[in-house]
């Protein structure tokens, strides 16, 4: 069992609790505004972004590809809030358990030997999945060796995600009790890498679709 069983169902709380409309695409040199907007952002990093930056192993992209689409929140063909039917029909049959962790009521689902996973919620309480249901996000860990038309994927340094998508406000970054930093997310763009190990590498990616 990875940590990632116990950090996933807080982030996707406070996601589902900060839950809004979906925007446009933006590039990736920009961001939103207050209105929904694209908007040119600063690239200037701030002090505790560029101390992650340094911190890190240098950034060696992926080879491109198309397996990852962060924008739309796809992986492999699946997308954040297909329901869990139409995921089995791209994926094929997932390993499902229910973490008990969320009053029963989400599923862990996982495809591909637990490389890409998924929460599904189960209304029905049968502890099973419900077809009809969305998932909540989809999760790659090490393993999963897709990657998207950057060259950004899992197993890459953290470095590599900033120097795309920049800055991201202090609110975002998640800290052990020792400052060290083991999460970065840009929540506006649905993306959330995680290092859990602290070794400057992305071990966790969460895409949840352009909010
Ligand atoms: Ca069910
Ligand atoms: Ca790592």
């Amino acid at each position: 069992m990875t940590p990632s069983l116990w950090s996933v169902p807080a982030l996707f709380l406070a996601l589902a609790a900060g839950c809004s409309p979906r925007l446009p695409d933006c590039a990736p040199d920009e961001t939103y505004d207050a209105d929904g907007n694209c908007f040119q952002r600063d690239n200037s990093l701030s002090d505790q972004m560029q101390a992650i930056v340094d911190g890190a192993p240098e950034c060696v992209l992926l080879p491109v590809g198309d397996r990852l689409d962060m924008g739309s929140g796809c992986a492999d063909g699946a997308c954040a809030e297909d329901t869990y039917s139409h995921m089995v029909d791209v994926l094929g049959e997932a390993d499902c358990q229910d973490p008990d962790q969320v009053e029963n009521t989400m599923i862990w689902c996982s495809w591909q030997g637990g490389d890409l996973d998924a929460f599904i919620w189960d209304e029905n309480g049968d502890n099973a999945p419900d077809s009809n249901e969305i998932n909540q996000g989809l999760h790659l860990s090490l393993g999963w060796d897709g990657s998207d038309q950057q060259g950004l994927g899992i197993a890459i340094s953290l470095s590599c995600f900033i120097d795309v998508y920049g800055n991201t406000d202090s609110d975002s970054i998640d800290t052990w009790d020792d400052g060290s930093v083991y999460g970065v997310s840009w929540i506006d763009r649905g993306i959330f890498i995680d290092d859990l190990d602290g070794d400057g590498y992305v071990d966790l990616l969460s895409i949840f679709g352009v909010y």
